[in-house]
């Protein structure tokens, strides 16, 4: 039997009010298993039930042994080889590789023994649902969930980052157990999606849903009302296993430029179009979560930090007094406007607020790809980002890629270039191979049948919503030679320690 206490009533779309909302148990999985702080959207949907008067458990994969995967630390040559066999485009080892991806993809995807094993046991405790947060590589895994969950007869919801694309929900739709997808921003109508789940409602009264026979609502709008959302409950995550505290949190959602034709970002459920917090919403956020956790380190998962530069000059201004010694990173975005956020000033105040590491997308050294990826920033703009940043104290991190369709041998060598020209300044540099993903301009560009990129397409992977394709003249040999510059400059800036005052923060990002 479940537990049926009367909680207050919840607001229903199109105003009705559920007159019998009942304290129901719910049941959540982490899939994401991060051994360095918690995840945020399981936060936010524990909050958001809790405060609506549910009785949730929620199961992290970390609590229960299950090994979580390290992200970056300072390399060793072993890792620059791999680097070098996992970027490689010589034709010879092209196949061999791709065939160890593919393995490898496998392993990392197959679903975890200990993780099905708990769910099981709770799922046992006849939870009136079962909610899982997915990334696309979680297929497998949701596959197997939702078969126990049938098995014991509770229904499972799903969402993600990635639902709101059609062409994905659909793809995932036929899994065993599912009750509906949700493809948008549920932290204010969680609860009443819940009830409605519970009691066997029509859930299409929602938007953004999809039910396992294809039909679906509309499409979900961006959440407006940010200040709204509830402070995230990460009490239930093994705090005793991260080496150190740190609290994930968001600012602000999408990205102000929204423009970048690689980026899958701002297609996503959270991403979509530009919202910002107030600047005491986040402050009291940031208050309450240090109490929660004798905490004073922050993480802001925010695109791009900078949209708003007034928002980040608002939380450079407000963190010490409302944390002494607090200390926190975040990543921006180096472009254009008169007023970016980012001068000299800005940045070394920054530093006295407690921030210690920035990340950003640098992507190549060449104006002409930068220019055809509309990335909206400027060689010499990164390269003055870069050292100023340095210079007042931040450690800095970049995130780069190969192989953008038409990439030439000439823009390796501009981004060699680049990094060995700024290699003292920056701390670790993530380059990694270009993938396009569904629902941005470039896969759009590679998916038309009238361009002549789409004649490179090798296939389209709807459940992971990404294409992958064939490249053209990049087994060149000069285009080989100015890689290996390239990778050997990497390896050069990421075989260091990062800079002491922000170790606390190494592998986060
Ligand atoms: C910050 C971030 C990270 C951080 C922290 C991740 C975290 N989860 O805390 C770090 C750097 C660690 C990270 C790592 C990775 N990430 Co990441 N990351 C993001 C980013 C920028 C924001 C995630 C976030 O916190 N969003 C804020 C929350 C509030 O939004 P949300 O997750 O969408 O949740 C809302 C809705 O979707 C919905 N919802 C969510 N779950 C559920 C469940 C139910 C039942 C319902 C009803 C609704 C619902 O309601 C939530 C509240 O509004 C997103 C991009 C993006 N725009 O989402 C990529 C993103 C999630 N990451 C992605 C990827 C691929 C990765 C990596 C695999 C990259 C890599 N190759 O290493 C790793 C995976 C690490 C792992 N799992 O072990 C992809 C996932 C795409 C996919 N295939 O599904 C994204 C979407 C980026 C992208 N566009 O490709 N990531
Ligand atoms: S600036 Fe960053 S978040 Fe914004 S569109 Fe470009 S890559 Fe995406």
């Amino acid at each position: 039997m479940r537990d049926a206490h009367q909680v207050s009533a919840v607001a229903m779309p199109g105003g009705m009010t559920p007159l019998n909302a009942r304290r129901e148990k719910i049941l959540i999985v982490d899939l994401n298993n991060f051994s360095t702080f918690p995840t945020l959207a399981i936060g936010i949907l524990v909050a958001s039930l809790r405060n609506a008067g549910h009785d949730v458990k929620l199961i992290s994969p970390l609590a229960h042994d299950v090994p979580a995967a390290e992200r970056e630390r300072a390399e060793r040559f072993t890792d620059h080889i791999a680097r070098r066999i996992h970027l490689s485009t010589f034709p010879g080892i092209r196949i061999a590789r791709n065939a160890a991806r593919e393995l490898r993809r496998w392993r990392n995807e197959r679903p975890h023994r200990r993780v099905l094993h708990e769910t099981n046991k709770a799922l046992a405790d006849k939870p009136a649902a079962i909610l899982l947060s997915a990334y696309l590589q979680h297929y497998r895994t949701v596959k197997e969930i939702g078969r126990l969950a049938e098995a014991q007869g509770v229904p499972m919801l799903l969402g993600g980052p990635m639902f709101n694309l059609e062409g994905t929900s659909e793809a995932w739709r036929s899994i065993p157990g599912l009750a509906a997808i949700v493809g948008g921003e549920v932290d204010l109508n969680l609860p009443d999606i819940v009830h409605c789940l519970t009691e066997h409602r029509n859930l299409l009264q929602f938007d953004g849903v999809m039910l396992p026979d294809g039909t679906r609502s509309k499409a979900a709008p961006p959440l407006r009302e940010l200040d709204a959302s509830p402070v995230p409950d990460f009490t239930d995550f093994p705090w005793d296993r991260y080496r150190v505290h740190i609290v994930p949190l968001m600012a602000s959602r999408g990205c102000q430029w929204s423009k970048c034709t690689f980026c899958s970002d701002i297609v996503s459920a959270s991403g979509r179009s530009f919202r910002s917090r107030s600047v005491g919403s986040v402050m009291d956020e940031v208050r309450e979560q240090a109490r929660r956790h004798q905490c004073t380190n922050f993480l802001f998962l925010d695109l791009k930090l900078n949209s708003n530069p007034n928002l980040f000059r608002g939380i450079v201004e407000n963190m010490q007094s409302q944390v002494r010694g607090a200390e926190w990173i975040g990543t921006v975005h180096v472009d254009q406007r008169a007023d970016n956020g980012l001068s000299y000033r800005e940045l070394k105040a920054a530093v006295t607020s407690g921030m210690r590491r920035v990340s950003f997308g640098l992507e190549t050294g060449s104006q002409a790809l930068l220019d055809r990826m509309q990335k909206g920033s400027t060689v010499e703009g990164n390269a003055e980002f870069i050292r100023n940043a340095h210079q007042v104290g931040l450690s800095v991190r970049a995130t780069m890629f190969r192989g953008y369709p038409g990439e030439t041998a000439r823009d390796l060598e501009l981004t060699a270039d680049f990094l060995e020209q700024n290699f003292a300044y920056m701390d670790r540099v993530r380059y990694n191979d270009f993938s396009i993903l569904e629902g941005t301009p470039i896969y759009d560009e590679v998916n038309g049948d009238t361009d002549q990129l789409a004649r490179k397409v090798i296939y389209l992977d709807k459940k992971r919503a990404r294409a992958e394709y064939s490249e053209s003249d990049t087994g060149s040999v000069s285009y080989r030679k100015a890689k290996a510059r390239v990778l050997r400059a990497v390896y050069a800036i990421n075989k260091r320690q990062m800079r002491s005052s922000a170790r606390a923060f190494d592998g986060l990002m």
